[in-house]
């Protein structure tokens, strides 16, 4: 009869190394087979995860509102914060959308000069005839050497980055884009002065008989002519059907200038020197018409 602590015999000892031999073998399948089917699973759980619109395009069967299409607006600009006179312009924008964000294109402006605030103040301020020894210019003197800008114009690159719909009331939905502008600009100034515009008039001579400036009064203003620049501006437009937008804009044009046409630089003469590199900030509002009229449609 068997006892407690008896060890097992032969057969007993082999039977028992075989069970853990399969069940080792049992684990291991079981492990290969779950990696296996890790690697395999791992692209479609993360395909999974970036979600259905993975790889796709932003918009779809997009209206190309910009995209080569020639846009032509008449337009209207006005200067903003000049100091004398106020340029109220119209003209035209024509612009070539090379692709749905970059564009090519240039403005011209005709246009009249209108008093600012300050001007008539001034004017007002200001006896009608100059006296000898006392610098204040007449009202005369001062008028003829203001300038106004008849003409202006840009050549520029124009970049779209930013596009959508607005909902208005939640009932009509409008599409709508911003742009960034710059390039060239070139503006014809001129004034009402008879003498011309280039002299600077000595007013006597000092001891060794060279001329002496002290009266810039009778000077030419050195503020007419044609002037180039650069113009740097930012506007949106808000689509009105498929073809007409409204187009709203700032735009400032700078080039050399001095608007009184007066001493600047405190040397008592009007030269050339008095000029600065000045910004003529414009505000813009146009009707785009784009053409063709029909857009094509992304796919
Ligand atoms: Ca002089
Ligand atoms: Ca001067």
């Amino acid at each position: 009869m068997p006892t407690l602590g008896t060890p097992l015999g032969t057969s007993g000892a082999a039977a028992a190394r075989t069970a853990v031999r399969t069940a080792v073998r049992t684990a291991l399948r079981t492990t290969l087979v779950a990696a296996a089917l890790a690697l395999l699973l791992a692209p479609a759980i993360a395909h999974a995860r970036k979600g259905p619109l993975y790889g796709q395009l932003p918009v779809r069967h997009k209206q190309e509102l910009r995209l080569g299409r020639l846009e032509f607006a008449p337009t209207f600009e006005m200067t903003v914060q000049a100091d004398y006179k106020h340029a109220v312009t119209g003209g035209f924008k024509a612009e070539y959308h090379l692709t749905d964000k970059l564009s090519i294109g240039g403005l011209m402006f005709f246009g009249t000069g209108v008093d600012t605030l300050l001007t008539e103040q001034i004017r007002e301020s200001l006896p009608d005839t100059s006296t000898t020894g006392d610098p204040t210019p007449s009202k005369a003197q001062f008028d003829d050497h203001l300038n106004t800008m008849p003409l202006h114009g840009s050549l520029h690159l124009t970049l779209t980055p930013w596009f959508g719909k607005m909902a208005l009331f939640g009932k009509a939905f409008i599409n709508f884009d911003a742009y960034l502008s710059g390039g060239l600009a070139i503006a014809k100034t001129q004034n009402s002065f008879e003498d011309g515009d280039d002299c600077t008039e000595p007013d006597g001579l000092d001891a060794v008989g060279m001329p002496r400036f002290t009266d810039p009064r009778n000077d030419c203003p050195h503020n007419a002519g044609l002037n180039a620049g650069i113009n740097v501006g930012a506007g949106l437009h808000g689509y009105i059907n498929k073809w007409v937008a409204l187009d709203l804009y700032f735009r400032n044009y700078m080039f050399n200038d001095n608007p009184s046409g007066l001493d600047f630089d405190g040397d008592r003469k009007v030269s050339d020197a008095d000029q600065r590199f000045l910004s003529h900030l414009f505000f813009g509002v146009g009707v785009s018409l784009f053409f063709p009229q029909i857009p094509t449609i992304s796919r």
